[in-house]
């Protein structure tokens, strides 16, 4: 496969300050340490794939910067201009919630990020490469339409869909988040929109512990094109795929999207520090799989892979590469963590999940896109 690459040292200089979840506060009890969401994660995903010859195999992508009309086309002219104004303040400002900082000059990178999920999935479109991985930084499908939070800032895939949308004639796209958190921000930008297909599968009442819930399915012209598969905390390998190939791709073989767009979080990862699932290398390389076979039944294999969470910096690098050599076609990356976590329980279907998701079939099916 000809596979199209993303990722620029920039990224890799998104500054979230210090802290942990929140910013450091010795009120709160909060001790500096390296925030959750250092970008070294991603930029050690980055070396990962080069240092182990991955990228030999793949087509780089430079990103670009998104244009402010661009980023308008999802986001209200208030939330763009205010992150622009706080980038250029000297300690830079917040992307919304007040949990998600970012240093002076964010918002240029926010705008790379958004520009490599851009250049990749035009690149998908164009048929430049048949699919591909973009690793961008900071994340996007926590944003929404007026405000940031969860650490994203604009709506990488969102900005991406658009522009596909608009400059490149596509109809139809599916986006299937397994970001182990909601995607809620992606879900409420095409929320009345029956032309994206919003799939999201994540922990329970994760983040945001709100939303996410099987009930919420659109509404208006969109009623029925927002999927939700919350999954129990301690699902492994068997209940990914359980839920992938039950729901997931059921829901994609009906609305026949042009092209899938997934929202790639590693953050269902076993080593992951913000949850409490049981992926591993091999779970996302399958979970690939089942989205290459879709895609290669009902858009000729157009798949662009974006990069969403994922905070193990140990660990992330693993669930990357796997993702990146299965959409390449080429040998999987010896994984040296799975010889720790192999056995481990939960990692097959578990009787409670299987119910669990069994009847999230019987609640969805009925009103599959089509
Ligand atoms: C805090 C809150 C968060 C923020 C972000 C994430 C994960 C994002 C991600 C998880 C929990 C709230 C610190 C709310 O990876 N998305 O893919 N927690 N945020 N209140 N407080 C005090
Ligand atoms: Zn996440």
């Amino acid at each position: 496969m000809n596979t199209g690459y993303v990722w620029h040292e920039l990224y890799g200089w998104w500054d979230m300050g210090s802290g942990g979840l929140a910013p450091a506060d010795p009120r709160m009890g909060l001790q500096p340490l390296a925030h959750w969401a250092h970008p070294d994660t991603k930029r050690r995903l980055h070396e990962l794939v080069a240092v182990s010859g991955i990228i030999e195999s793949l087509t780089r992508i430079s990103p670009r910067k998104a244009t402010e009309e661009e980023l308008l086309r999802v986001h209200l002219p208030e939330h763009v201009h205010r992150i622009q104004r706080e980038s250029d303040a000297p300690k830079g400002g917040d992307a919304g919630d007040g949990n998600s900082p970012f240093g002076a000059g964010g918002y240029e990178i926010a705008r790379l990020s958004a520009g490599g999920a851009i250049a990749l999935v035009e690149a998908v479109v164009q048929g430049k490469v048949d699919n591909g991985y973009a690793v961008i930084n900071p994340p996007g499908h926590h944003a929404r339409s007026d405000h940031g939070m969860g650490f994203c800032v604009f709506n990488n895939v969102a900005v991406a869909t658009r522009h596909v949308q608009r400059e490149l004639g596509v109809g139809r796209v599916a986006v299937v988040d397994w970001d182990v958190h909601h995607g809620n921000g992606t879900q409420q930008i095409f929320w009345e929109d029956p032309s994206v297909l919003t799939i999201s599968i994540h922990q329970e009442r994760c983040f945001p512990t709100d939303s996410g819930f099987v009930e919420e399915s659109g509404a208006g012209r969109g009623e029925g094109f927002a999927l939700n598969v919350p999954l129990a905390p301690g699902s492994g390998h068997g209940a990914y795929l359980y839920a992938m190939s039950q729901v997931i791709v059921p829901a994609l073989r009906a609305f026949k999207p042009e092209l899938i767009i997934v929202a790639s979080g590693l953050d269902a990862g076993i080593h992951d520090p913000l949850a409490r699932q049981l992926a591993t290398s091999e779970t996302f390389a399958a979970m690939t799989r089942q989205i290459l076979d879709v895609a290669g039944d009902v858009c000729g294999g157009k798949v662009a892979i974006l990069q969403e969470g994922g905070y193990s910096p140990h660990y992330v690098p693993f669930c990357g590469a796997a993702i990146i050599a299965e959409l390449a076609g080429i040998e999987p990356l010896f994984d040296p963590y799975l010889a720790v976590t192999a056995g481990s329980r939960g990692f097959d279907l578990e009787p409670h999940q299987r119910r669990e998701i069994d009847q999230i079939v019987d609640e969805t099916r009925s009103r599959y896109p089509g």
